[in-house]
């Protein structure tokens, strides 16, 4: 089992901490599936070099975007030696023609359904061409095969997935195109993600489900069920799911602490445009101090290159992340993914420039914008990292916590991110990515500092406090 990338001899863009933070989940949940006697190997290029000696009879190959040239080189040079190669993922799923070129085998959809069907006919020597995945279900899966998973070479080993999808349809976002003829939201049972958790040894969880907060009666008993555990933990949400009443704090009681947010744009025209409407009025502000209210440090995500961008939508984007002491930001070239809504429009408007899937990383302009040169796009994009992770906004943005404690874990959290890159590179060629795991620990939790609001009775005056300051 492969998870192919789009490497450091292949693209300048290559940062090996980004890259070694999360195992793949996908092919160790396919791995369940295989019996004991079946031989088997993970390798994830992402963290180490391929093996492409061995000779095995089959080979899975999972394929995003990004890494389809390699993943259909690797497809082929398998072939070549006899292999019986199957290709599935979302690039699969969002061109299928183009992957059943270099395959024996592919699927189309998550893996769940239709995986378990094909060992089943693969045995038996009558597999097909094609598997379409049409009954989304979670339950009774059996247990991912985690150790198929090199730990070590990860910095947050403990990811963890409990659900798939989403309950939105945003025209930009790979889900509505790779959940095609099915649920495109669905959970574990809890007592099923709770036995999942139990088993991750350590502190630390990384959620990394689109919308964990997306079935409000899932994740309440989610968050119930590991009250008590001692996590500590990290996730992604939407605006709305911060704003709703009692959820949120449910989720810090259980030890959330740091959540990614996709605020996307400042700008209701291209909410609109883009159908994110959950977004729409939604007071961004006061997520953020919610969330900060709260202990949790944001993570917010922004896109550029929407219709009704121009060329001031970087700096106004940036300055008003930094005012609002967002943590850590993550900033993305608007990028159209085959069979997206937003593909299709843009593609109907002849506004397509490029089919080199290299170039879909979010990094580059890949279409025709309406308000702005593709080269100021690009260039803003680039502009929008260095300033919001100057050492001057990072100052200024700790600057808005009201205690020390909160200003140190700013500035660790959002320095680790982003100004350390040489120590990052030498922890991973030491081998040594999961020894810091600790540090990342230490910042989540502020430094050791027992918050108010785990104590409670003092959440009342805190919360006065802080209102007060605000005004
Ligand atoms: C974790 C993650 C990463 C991690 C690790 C990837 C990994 N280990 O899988 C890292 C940080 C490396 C990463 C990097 C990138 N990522 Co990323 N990432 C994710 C994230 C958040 C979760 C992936 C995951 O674990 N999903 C849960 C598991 C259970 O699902 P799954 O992996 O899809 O596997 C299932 C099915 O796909 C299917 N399946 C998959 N393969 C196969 C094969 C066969 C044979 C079968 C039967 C089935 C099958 O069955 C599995 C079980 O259901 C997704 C969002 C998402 N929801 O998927 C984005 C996502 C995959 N990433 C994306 C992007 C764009 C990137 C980057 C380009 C970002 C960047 N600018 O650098 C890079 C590319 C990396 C590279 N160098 O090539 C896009 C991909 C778009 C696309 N159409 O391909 C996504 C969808 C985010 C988004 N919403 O836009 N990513
Ligand atoms: S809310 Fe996020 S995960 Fe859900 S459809 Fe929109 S972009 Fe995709």
């Amino acid at each position: 089992m492969i998870l192919p990338a789009l490497t450091e001899a292949k693209s300048p863009f290559w940062r090996p901490i980004k890259y070694s933070l999360f195992p793949p989940l996908g092919l160790a949940t396919l791995a369940g599936y295989l019996r004991d006697e079946d031989e088997v190997t993970l390798q994830d290029e992402h963290v180490e070099v391929l093996d492409l000696d061995d000779e095995p009879d089959l080979v899975v190959i999972q394929v995003y975007i990004t890494s389809a040239k390699r993943a259909y080189a690797l497809a082929d040079h398998y072939r070549r030696k006899g292999a019986h190669v199957a290709l599935g993922g979302l690039h699969v799923t969002s061109l299928p023609e183009e992957a059943a070129r270099h395959a024996d085998t592919i699927f189309l959809g998550p893996g769940e359904d239709t995986w378990p069907i094909f060992l089943g006919d693969f045995r038996a020597g009558r597999q097909l061409q094609l598997y379409r995945s049409d009954v989304r279900t979670l339950m009774g899966m059996p247990k991912m095969r985690r150790d198929l998973i090199k730990r070590h070479h990860y910095l947050v080993p403990n990811s963890i997935v409990v659900s798939r999808g989403c309950p939105h349809t945003c025209d930009f976002c790979y889900k509505e195109a790779f959940f095609r003829g099915g649920k495109s939201y669905y959970t574990q049972a809890v007592d099923e993600a709770l036995a999942e958790i139990e088993r991750l040894p350590g502190r630390h969880l990384y959620f990394l489900d689109d919308h964990l907060f997306g079935n409000a009666r899932f994740a309440e008993g989610l968050f119930e069920g590991m009250k008590g555990m001692g996590r500590l933990w990290q996730a992604a949400g939407t605006v709305k799911s911060v704003l709703a009443p009692e959820l949120l704090e449910k989720a810090v009681e259980s030890g959330l602490r740091s959540l990614f947010v996709g605020f996307e744009t400042l700008n209701p025209n291209n909410l609109r445009d883009q159908h994110k409407y959950q977004n729409l009025n939604r007071d961004y502000t006061a997520a953020i101090h919610r969330l900060h209210d709260l202990g949790v440090m944001v993570n917010g995500s922004f896109v550029f290159g929407m219709d009704d961008d121009d060329e001031t939508v970087f700096e106004r984007t940036v300055e008003w992340a930094i005012e609002q002491g967002i943590e850590t930001a993550t900033f993305h070239i608007l990028t159209p993914y085959p069979s997206t809504a937003l593909y299709q429009r843009l593609a109907a408007q002849e506004r397509i420039t490029s089919d080199d899937w290299d170039l879909f990383d979010t990094r580059h302009v890949v279409f025709r914008p309406a308000k702005i040169s593709p080269a100021a796009l690009e260039a803003g994009y680039w502009r929008a990292y260095r300033d919001f992770y100057r050492w001057g906004s990072i100052l200024k943005g700790a600057w808005t916590k009201d205690c020390w404690s909160e200003r140190l874990r700013h500035i660790g959290y959002a320095a680790g991110w982003k100004k350390f890159e040489p120590l990052w590179d030498w922890v991973i060629r030491a081998r040594r990515v999961g020894q810091m795991l600790p540090v990342l620990e230490t910042i989540l939790t502020g430094f050791g500092r027992k918050r108010e609001y785990e104590t409670n009775e003092n959440n009342e005056t805190n919360e006065k406090r802080k209102r007060n300051k605000r005004k």
